[in-house]
């Protein structure tokens, strides 16, 4: 798959708008200014193609980018803390008229911060993925950000925060040295397949 020739499709800001599935739609979840946006870009070895910024809340729309074989889909980021109650109301209706939908979810790549423990909303969101059957992987992000020793520590913590949920594959990334990048377009291949 030539991950490079992705193309910027459209935005939604309200699940209304968006269109039926015309192709498998591999979904990026995860909470605000986790690295949804940078990861999509490193992924698709492009610099630009998703707006990334060091302000949480950055993606507020759904944004849709197309291969020939699929859609990669940015989902907005959830808990940040000082989205005020009528941003959360949206995201709400955005990232859950998403997923009531029926849409042919071929991935969803539920994004952590690899430095710091899981987030209640985080687990919410694994707790969703596992009891809806959705087929899912972590990608743990930012792990450049440590040194061996912490490396090590947070690997198997994040492992015992992880334990309770049916996620296929653990893929520790960077958006920074592109670490895991070959391992996350493998996955996203076979799922496809
Ligand atoms: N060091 C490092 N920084 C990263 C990495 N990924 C993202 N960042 C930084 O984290 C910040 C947020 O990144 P985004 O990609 O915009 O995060 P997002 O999840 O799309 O955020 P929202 O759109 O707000 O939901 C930016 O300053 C990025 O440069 C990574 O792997 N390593
Ligand atoms: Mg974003």
């Amino acid at each position: 798959m030539n991950f490079n020739q992705t193309q910027f499709l459209a935005a939604y800001g309200t699940a209304r708008q968006l269109p039926p599935s015309t192709k498998p739609e591999v979904v990026f979840s995860g909470r605000s200014n986790v690295g949804k946006s940078s990861l999509i870009n490193k992924l698709c070895m492009r610099k630009n193609l998703a707006r990334v910024s060091g302000q949480p809340g950055k993606t507020a729309t759904i944004n849709f980018y197309g291969l020939p074989e699929l859609h990669l889909v940015d989902l907005p980021g959830y808990g940040y803390a000082k989205t005020s109650f009528a941003e959360k109301k949206r995201w709400a209706e955005l990232a859950e008229g998403y997923f009531a939908q029926e849409r042919s979810i071929t991935l969803l790549v539920q994004l952590v911060d690899f430095r710091h423990p899981i987030t209640e909303l985080d687990r919410q969101m694994l707790s969703f993925c596992t009891e809806r059957g959705l087929s899912f992987l972590v990608a743990e992000t930012k792990c450049d950000k440590l040194n061996k020793t912490e490396h090590v520590a947070r690997a198997s913590a994040l492992a015992e925060e992880l334990a309770a949920y049916s996620f296929t594959a653990c893929i520790q990334v960077s958006s920074q040295t592109g670490e895991g990048m070959e391992e996350l377009r493998g996955a996203i291949s076979a799922a496809l397949s």
